[in-house]
């Protein structure tokens, strides 16, 4: 409704604003960080299992991060992109890898 729009009553009331539009939730991009000792095919493993991409995605966002230095493996509400990287950082400190991934403003 208007905003002011007369509600047809005698002394004409104002109706109350109707906030209408869902809000969608704020989103985070899990950018994963390059390093010399993770194994390529671990970060390719990781891609797969924890952000669900195809082994050619995987392979494709592994090698960005390793000429790059960075590269973003998904974007995701703020909880689940800090469970992606919890679940990250065990399997990688499991084996004893040192990858690394942060949560940036997508
Ligand atoms: N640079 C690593 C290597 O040469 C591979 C690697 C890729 C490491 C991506 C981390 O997020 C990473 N073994």
């Amino acid at each position: 409704m208007i905003v002011g729009e007369r509600d047809g009553q005698a002394g004409g009331g104002v109706k109350e604003r109707v906030e209408r539009k869902t809000q969608e939730p704020a989103l985070f991009s899990v950018v994963l960080l390059n390093d010399d000792y993770t194994p390529m095919q671990f970060v390719v493993d990781v891609l797969e299992t924890v952000f669900q991409k195809s082994p050619a995605e995987a392979y494709r966002i592994m090698m960005q991060v390793h000429l790059n230095g960075r590269a973003v493996a998904g974007i995701y509400p703020w909880e689940v992109a800090e469970t992606k990287v919890d679940t990250l950082l065990a399997r990688a400190r499991a084996e004893g890898h040192p990858l690394q991934a942060i949560i940036a403003d997508a």
